[in-house]
């Protein structure tokens, strides 16, 4: 395995899967319950907020009973062992990445364990029950508090910070995400076209597969700790 010196891991929910959180698009994932429209956009929030508060409370609760599995744990001792830089960009709202050792991490579709004031833009940590008679902390308005995460037709956080790693990467890394959600979906693209070696673990071949140069197909808690020891020179 080459030495790389800066690495990008961009992380999907099929890494949680195994810590007992739904993935999206799975036969049995939340989008084969739920209507995403009704429950993922700004469109559906404004038509039905009892529906998107309970939606993300009941996640919420479910989410903080979670520990992460051994692929979260792979990427926090990848990130503590390799001499070069390693950042972990998350599609995902669990704490799981926190709770597994990971520090340089990006957040882009926003966490769970936080409240957005639509009003003053406050974003507060919140382990609650989200509810519409809410008050921001910090505006001491209310009526504005919701989940701090990013619908469809929202734009994800920290672009311009992703966009500099991706270009400066030698080693792009995709794990448990099925590629269908822009832009984390063209980040791929992104890193191969700087130069990077591009690699998909995933459960299975996802329908972007093809985009990424080597693949390593599996459940994420056997694949990425195999991975990680091979680029650390244990495997
Ligand atoms: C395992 C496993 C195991 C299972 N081990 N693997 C046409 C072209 C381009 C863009 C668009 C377009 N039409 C519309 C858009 C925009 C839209 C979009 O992409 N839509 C697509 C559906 C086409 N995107 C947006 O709206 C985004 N914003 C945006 O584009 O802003 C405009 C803009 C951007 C940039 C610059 C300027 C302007 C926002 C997207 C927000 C997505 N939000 C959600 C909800 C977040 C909160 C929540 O959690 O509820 O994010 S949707 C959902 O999908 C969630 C996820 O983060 C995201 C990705 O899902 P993920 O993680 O890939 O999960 P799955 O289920 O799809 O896949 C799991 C994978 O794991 C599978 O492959 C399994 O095989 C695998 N797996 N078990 C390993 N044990």
């Amino acid at each position: 395995m080459p030495q790389f010196q800066r690495i990008v891991v961009l992380t999907g929910a099929g890494l949680s899967a195994e810590s007992g959180l739904s993935t999206f698009r799975d036969k049995d994932g939340l989008w084969a319950r739920y209507d995403y429209r009704e429950v993922a956009t700004p469109e559906g929030f404004a038509r039905n907020p009892e529906l998107v508060y309970e939606f993300y409370n009941q996640r919420r609760r479910h989410g903080l009973e979670a520990k992460p599995n051994p692929g979260h744990k792979a990427l926090a001792r990848l990130e503590r062992q390799h001499p070069g830089e390693v950042l972990v960009v998350t599609q995902n709202v669990d704490g799981l990445h926190e709770a597994a050792g990971s520090q340089n991490l990006i957040h882009m579709h926003g966490q769970m364990a936080q409240a957005l004031c639509s009003l003053c833009g406050a974003r507060t940590p919140w382990v609650e029950d989200l509810s519409a008679d809410l008050i921001c902390p910090s505006c001491a308005t209310h009526g504005g508090m919701r989940p701090d995460v990013v619908w469809f037709g929202e734009i994800p956080y920290e672009l311009e910070r992703i966009a500099a790693a991706l270009q400066e990467c030698d080693l792009f890394i995709a794990v448990g995400t099925s590629g269908n959600v822009y832009p984390a979906a063209g980040f791929v693209a992104a890193a191969r076209e700087a130069g990077a070696h591009t690699v998909e673990l995933n459960l299975e071949p996802s329908e972007r597969a093809s985009r990424f140069a080597e693949w390593v197909h599996g459940p994420a808690s056997l694949i990425v700790p195999l991975y990680v020891d091979k680029l650390l020179g244990d495997g």
